[in-house]
């Protein structure tokens, strides 16, 4: 597979096709615009002050800002260094923060003023960290240290094996994971991505995803950058802002919530989306009717695409050709899927089994985790999504659960383990399972069902442990709503019977409003 143009430093990738200087590459709020000249000039002074505060290739450069054009130049430039950016959440709590800081090791640490990481007192706790501030305006002493610095910078080779981004997610046991990604991983799927869904110099993303997760970052922005166009980069989904934007774009990439709070909106109409060409969905399922009806309000069938933090995308409905309801389309070119039973071997069409995937997209493991790396890989290269599904005659996959016990939240993956354990610890409990049910706006959320120990002063309430996760928390993993029980069923084997739990509160959030 040698030569492939992603086989590179994909900063290089992008390079090699960007417009001429004055071409927009970003059109952010207020009026702030980023130009293509900008990106060269603006990123090249970044990775010069970056390089003087002594990161190198292969440092961890640790990001929690707000949305920016600014945050997006900082990812450029730690691209250009051979540098892993490691972008956070902007909900992480400062106990969250802590252990990513232990477990990443970063050499510079860019947050916003008002994040939790700018109180810990980061020269002695963690040695070795530097620590650089940038606001939601793309001001802060990043900022000022880059100003001044010179315009160009020579930006590092290599094949594209450097890890370009480690992404943290949870798992079904212990601790958050670091999912590295290397440039040839990343620039393999953006190239694919831009093909498969027919990205021209005309488009015009329309930009309102985080992009501190795959979604935002790698599949919206990477594709814009390997095509040489622009976006309109909103600093969050709002309907109103989202219908004030569509007459100027021509490409929208959301999760179903994007999609279900548009639909509740009588002003997306026919003629509100006249100008856009295409809507993507992915990080969670898309309901058919939600398809449907989007179809008949729109005139526009969402593609679906499926893919992970640790495989960037993998299948997706065809831009030419039938994107069925309820799929989420064929592999991408270059990238295989297939549905195995318990033993890795593989299952007939249309069997419902464990989807593994190969491909140059799928990452190079888990930071400081070879175990759990070799776990999550056949030996033949395939890696185990923890997704459950079939594949039909025409060679699309549907995914009919998942094997991991997870829940999906507006778009955000929630791991029970990791809000039982926190629950678990509090005053007063005995025990908790935590589970996913349906919820109108959110398609699923987060319930924890509880005992209480009943052997001291503690007498906890849902408000209790509401308030005491919250600290401890991202906010969208705390319960939307706490049930207390006499008993946990638990199954002969003693495994807590999650089954039986989403039967039993399935409804409870039915009337839930965001
Ligand atoms: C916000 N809240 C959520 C939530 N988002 N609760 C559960 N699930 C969510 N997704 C909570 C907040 O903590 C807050 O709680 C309250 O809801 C209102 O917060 P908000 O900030 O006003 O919400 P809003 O801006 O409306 O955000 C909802 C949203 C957002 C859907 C726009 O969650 C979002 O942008 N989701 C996209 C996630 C994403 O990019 N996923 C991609 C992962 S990559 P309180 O208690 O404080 O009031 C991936 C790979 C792939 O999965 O395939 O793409
Ligand atoms: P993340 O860890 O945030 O990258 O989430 C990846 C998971 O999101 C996948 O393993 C799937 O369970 C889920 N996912 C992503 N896209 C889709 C989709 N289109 N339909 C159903 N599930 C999806």
């Amino acid at each position: 597979m040698s030569g492939e143009v992603w086989q590179q430093n994909m900063y290089r990738m992008f390079a090699d096709g960007f417009p001429s200087p004055s071409a927009h590459f970003i059109e952010g709020t207020g009026g702030r615009k980023i130009t293509y000249g900008e990106v060269e000039s603006g990123s090249a002074r970044l990775a010069n002050a970056l390089v003087g505060f002594g990161v190198v290739e292969g440092d961890r450069v640790m990001v929690q800002t707000h949305k920016s054009p600014e945050v997006v130049l900082l990812y450029l430039a730690c691209l250009r260094i051979n540098a892993t950016f490691v972008p956070l959440n902007t909900a992480y709590t400062e106990a969250e923060l802590r252990y990513f800081l232990s477990d990443a090791e970063p050499r510079l640490v860019v947050c916003d003023p008002a994040s939790p990481i700018a109180s810990i007192d980061l020269a002695g706790d963690y040695p070795g960290a530097r620590l650089e501030t940038l606001d939601a305006e793309g001001q802060g002493s990043l900022t000022e240290a880059a100003t001044g610095q010179p315009e160009i910078f020579v930006t590092a080779g290599g094949d594209g094996s450097a890890i370009a981004c480690i992404l943290y997610t949870s798992g079904t046991t212990g601790r958050p994971k670091g999912a590295m990604l290397s440039h040839s991983n990343l620039g393999s799927n953006a190239a694919t991505l831009r093909e498969a869904w027919g990205f021209t110099a005309d488009d015009v993303l329309l930009h309102v995803l985080p992009v501190f997760h795959a979604h935002g970052l790698f599949v919206a922005i990477n594709t814009v950058l390997a095509n040489g166009t622009s976006m309109i980069f909103l600093p969050r989904f709002d309907v109103g802002d989202v219908l004030a934007s569509l007459p100027r774009a021509s490409i929208m990439m959301g999760v179903p919530t994007f999609y279900t709070r548009l639909l509740g909106a009588a002003e997306f109409t026919r003629e509100a989306c006249a100008h856009m060409r295409l809507f993507i969905s992915g990080s969670a399922p898309l309901l058919a009717e939600v398809h449907d009806e989007f179809s008949a309000r729109s005139g526009h069938a969402i593609l679906e695409r499926y893919g992970m933090t640790e495989t960037a995308m993998n299948t997706s409905n065809p831009l030419d050709g039938a994107r069925v309801p309820g799929s989420v389309g064929p592999p991408l070119p270059g990238i295989e899927a297939r549905v195995v039973d318990d033993d890795d071997k593989a299952l007939a069409t249309g069997e419902v089994g464990a989807i593994q995937v190969r491909g140059p997209n799928v990452f190079t493991g888990y930071w400081r985790k070879p175990d759990k790396t070799a776990e999550d890989f056949c030996a033949d290269g395939f890696f185990k999504t923890g997704d459950v599904g079939y594949i039909d005659e025409h060679g699309y996959v549907f995914i009919v659960g998942r094997a991991k016990d997870l829940v999906i939240s507006g778009g955000y993956n929630v791991y029970p383990k990791e809000v039982e354990t926190c629950i678990d610890e509090l005053d007063g409990i005995g025990e908790s399972a935590v589970i996913g049910v349906p919820h109108a706006d959110f398609g699923e959320a987060v319930v924890a069902v509880v005992t209480r120990a009943g052997d001291g002063n503690a007498v906890p309430e849902q408000t209790d442990v509401i308030a005491a996760l919250k600290t401890q928390l991202a906010a969208y993993k705390v319960p939307k709503a706490v049930v207390f029980v006499d008993e946990i069923p638990r199954n002969v084997m003693g495994k807590v019977e999650k089954g039986k739990l989403r039967e039993a509160y399935q409804g409870i959030l039915a009337s839930a409003a965001t």
